[in-house]
């Protein structure tokens, strides 16, 4: 096992790499900007550098500030959290080069991954549902036009480097799509370096549905799962649970198998998530993408397997393999997470930074409170806004969704606006209650 590793992140899941690597008897050395110097995870590691100033740019995205520090320090391996470098091929190569472990998965798996369209083809070989589409990339508005009379309107453009909802546009006849073609390929060109475009059929009422995996390096790739994270608002997770409430046992088996060949026939090793899109008309689901990192909501998948996917991670970077088989892996209960930010919901999501002087963290049976904040914490603007994730873990979703409204209600973050009061709202609203929710739910129920 490693003897020191280095935590190249910040926030909430620096601090959950920190107390993974502590109970291991991993020695820990973080990494911090100047907007981060009194940060709880600069207090929690066995040492701390500072990498440069606020900037993410300067500082936890400056690839060679950090493998300074981490040659300083002498650590075996780097954890990139999930965000900044944690999807970056470049610099896993860079960790390789430098001999120094990139707790993540392969640059091959990465890069393979990485291009959406690469990804789609790979998933059509082994037989994983796809939307239907161009088979690979598309070359010009001409060729779009021919695929999108075949497979019918509205279809999506999409940037092969693209994720996460950036670089694509939706089109519902020949003239937008003509238009959406030439600016994708130039926007994508532009923001990735890559001006590689695919066409899909718009799928117009879905669920996002994932389904969480990891591998080791002998070969072998476990599911843990699927979460549900259709509450969303402009791509911005809101709220992540396990299990779906609306997959059949059938369906899920059927999900997870498809996860599993397509990391398989990747080569992947340590935690991934193959993003789904169900069609809440059809019932079908569609690949959307790999996430070949760490999520912000794996602690959903935690809670329901009991497995721990940071040491997880820690292990199978270390060459250890897994010593588990599928059939061990078990399901309990039902998991739910609220995502906390400091954003003002009735001011359209407006960033709230500033000192936080009063801070009461929920607790009690079946929650659990990932963040970095305490009282006296000063939240800087130069950041993501997610500020803690408050995770329920109960038998039923009745029951967990009773227990994170209890839990919300004791949460006290003042004097800055937070997420709090929206979540409240959101789980006693009926639709939510009854899983009858898709994609744009929470922007709909926002606009009125
Ligand atoms: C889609 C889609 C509809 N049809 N693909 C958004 C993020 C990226 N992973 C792919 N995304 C979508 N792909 C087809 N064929 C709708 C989205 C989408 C979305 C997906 C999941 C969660 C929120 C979303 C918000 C807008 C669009």
């Amino acid at each position: 096992m490693f003897t020191r590793i280095l935590i190249a992140n910040r926030g909430e899941i620096a601090v959950r790499l920190i107390r993974a690597a502590r109970e291991m008897g991993i020695e820990t050395v973080a990494v911090f900007s100047q907007a981060d110097a009194e940060s709880l995870h600069v207090h929690l590691a066995d040492q701390a550098v500072c990498i440069g100033p606020p900037p993410a740019a300067q500082s936890y995205l400056n690839i060679s500030a950090i493998i300074s520090a981490a040659e300083v320090a002498n650590v075996d391996a780097i954890h990139p959290g999930y965000g900044f470098l944690a999807e970056n091929a470049h610099f896993a190569e860079v960790c390789r080069d430098c001999n120094i472990e990139f707790i993540g998965p392969s640059v091959e798996a990465m890069n393979l991954l990485g291009d959406k369209v690469k990804c789609k083809q790979l998933a059509i070989k082994q037989k994983v549902p796809v939307a239907p589409g161009s088979k690979g990339q598309v070359e010009d508005s001409g060729e779009a036009l021919t695929i999108a009379r075949d497979i019918g309107y509205p279809v999506i453009v999409k940037a092969a480097a693209g994720g996460g909802g950036r670089g694509m546009r939706v089109a519902h006849n020949d003239i937008a799509l003509q238009s959406a073609v030439k600016q994708a390929m130039l926007e994508a060109g532009a923001t990735f370096g890559n001006p590689a475009v695919y066409l899909e059929k718009f799928i117009e009422r879905a669920r996002h549905v994932e389904v969480q995996i990891i591998g080791d390096q002998q070969g072998n790739v476990l599911h843990l799962f699927e979460r549900d994270c259709t509450m969303q608002r402009r791509h911005q997770k809101l709220i992540e649970e396990s299990p779906c409430p609306v997959l059949t046992n059938e369906q899920r088996a059927e999900l997870c198998k498809s996860a599993v060949r397509l990391c398989k026939a990747a080569g992947y090793y340590s935690a991934g998530t193959v993003e789904f899109l169900m069609d809440t008309k059809s019932n079908k689901f569609f690949l959307m993408e790999v996430n070949t990192r760490l999520q912000v909501e794996h602690p959903v998948t935690e809670m329901i397997t009991d497995i721990d996917l940071v040491k997880a991670q820690f292990r199978v970077a270390a060459g250890e393999p897994l010593g588990l088989t599928q059939r061990q892996i078990k399901r309990n209960g039902h998991a739910i997470e609220v995502r906390i930010n400091a954003e003002d919901p009735a001011n359209n999501f407006a960033p709230s930074p500033g000192t936080i002087e009063r801070f009461n963290a929920p607790g009690g049976p079946g929650v659990r409170l990932d963040t970095h904040c305490i009282a006296g914490y000063r939240v800087p603007p130069n950041y993501d806004s997610m500020i803690a994730k408050m995770i329920v873990h109960r038998p039923t979703r009745d029951d967990a969704i009773a227990t994170v409204r209890r839990a919300l209600a004791e949460f006290v973050i003042e004097p800055i606006k937070t997420t709090i009061p929206l979540h409240d709202r959101l789980m006693r609203n009926g639709n939510f209650v009854r899983g009858e929710v898709d994609i744009y739910f929470v922007e709909r129920l926002l606009e009125k």
